[in-house]
């Protein structure tokens, strides 16, 4: 560096940024109750995007990231079970929002709990904006990070994390 400016080809490489490592891998991304409504429904506070559109944007999120997803919804919460002890063998990761099982199932926590990979809570709603009943999430006491409020964004977010803490395990 000359004359005591610091120009952009003069910033020091300190060598101390790590690396992105590939990352492979299938995401669950699991949703709950009511959620095949999104998009046909309530857009004011869940927009209108419908969960299939969801599913191929996290595909594609996903993809960028070498990363592949089994999208799932069901009503059932014994369903939702199942596919978490499913990932136990089958994923990486699980992107979950339980949608009203958030707040009432003790039953999914013991579930997430018997997993061992990242577990990323997401809410397209803000749900501290809303009704008392939806602040306490039974979820959230196992979950490593939670997403409200950025609307199906969310999810692509709650990719992004994935792709970011399997790359860089702390
Ligand atoms: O904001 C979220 O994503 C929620 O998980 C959505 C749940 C709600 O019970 C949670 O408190 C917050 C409700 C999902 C119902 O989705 C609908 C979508 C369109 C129309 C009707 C319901």
């Amino acid at each position: 560096m000359r004359g005591g400016r610091l120009g952009q080809r003069d910033i020091p490489v300190t060598g101390n940024r790590r690396k992105a490592k590939a990352v492979t891998g299938t995401i669950y991304v699991l949703n709950g109750p009511n959620l095949n409504l999104l998009g046909k429904r309530q857009p004011d506070i869940y927009g209108r995007e419908t969960l299939a559109d969801v599913e191929k944007a996290c595909v594609a999120q996903a993809g960028s990231h070498g990363l592949t997803i089994r999208f799932a919804q069901s009503n059932a919460e014994h369903q939702l079970i199942d596919w978490i002890h499913e990932a136990r063998d089958n994923a990486v990761a699980i992107v979950i929002n339980p949608a009203a099982y958030t707040h009432t199932s003790v039953a999914i926590f013991d579930a997430l709990t018997a997993f061992e990979g990242p577990v990323i809570e997401v809410h397209i709603s803000n749900v501290h904006k809303r009704e008392e009943f939806r602040r306490h999430s039974f979820v959230s006491l196992r979950a490593d990070g939670v997403i409200a409020g950025c609307g199906t964004q969310g999810y692509l977010l709650a990719i992004d994390r994935v792709a970011g803490v399997l790359a860089n395990p702390s």
